[in-house]
């Protein structure tokens, strides 16, 4: 299996570049945001329970991540591999991935980490907030979200690091161009 994780700050573009992993190497797709935006649209009570910090810019608890992370394996026994984007976001939550991951007797390939600057990640996410409204893509909001980063989620690099699993990719230029950065990885990964 190729099991893949996506990392970067909010607004490295992990979403944009899972779909061409997807396209590519026909891969299940896990997004933890996605997920949670489709529970607070369903207006369930785990909707009502993240909303309010989504929209404060911080981390949803571990134990809700890491619960629907675990329904979405389950039901993709089958699947060739897994693009993770957006989890694990903190070391619990690693530590939980590579617990279930073993539970089913294959593991993570690598981490792929977009590496993008700051300000170009405000620049970006302004933007979408304005075309897309979602509640936590304003200035205040996102640099919130970037102190939550730094100080939570970064460890988690280090922690694939330390399994010699960290693959750092530049992610500033065009879509295609990262892409391609991406898929030069991905490929050494199939050939192994
Ligand atoms: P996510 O949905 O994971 O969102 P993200 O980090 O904001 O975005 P991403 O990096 O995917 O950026 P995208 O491709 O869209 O998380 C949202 C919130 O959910 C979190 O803050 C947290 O509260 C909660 N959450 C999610 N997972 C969690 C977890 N595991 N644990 C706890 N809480 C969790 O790109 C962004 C923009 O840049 C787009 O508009 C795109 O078009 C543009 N863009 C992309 N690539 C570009 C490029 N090369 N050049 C210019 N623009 C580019």
């Amino acid at each position: 299996m190729l099991n893949l994780v996506i990392f970067g700050p909010p607004g490295a573009g992990k979403g944009t570049q899972s779909q061409r992993v997807i396209d590519q190497f026909g891969l299940i797709h896990l997004s933890t945001g996605d997920m949670l935006r489709a529970e607070m649209a369903s207006g369930s009570e785990l909707g009502d329970q993240v909303k309010s910090i989504i929209a404060a810019g911080q981390l949803v608890r571990d134990e809700i991540v890491i619960a629907l992370i675990a329904k979405r394996l389950d039901a993709h026994a089958e699947a060739p591999g897994f693009i993770f984007d957006g989890f694990p976001r903190t070391v619990a939550q690693a530590e939980a991935l590579d617990h279930l991951l073993t539970e089913k007797h294959t593991s993570i390939t690598g981490m792929i980490s977009l590496v993008v600057p700051e300000e170009e990640l405000v620049t970006r996410l302004v933007k979408r907030g304005e075309e897309s409204g979602r509640s936590d893509d304003n200035e205040e909001t996102i640099r919130k979200r970037i102190v939550e980063y730094n100080e939570k989620t970064l460890p988690v690099a280090t922690y694939y690091q330390g399994q010699g699993k960290l693959y750092e990719i530049e992610g500033v230029g065009s879509i295609e161009e990262i892409g391609d950065r991406i898929a030069k990885v991905l490929k050494a990964f199939q050939a192994q």
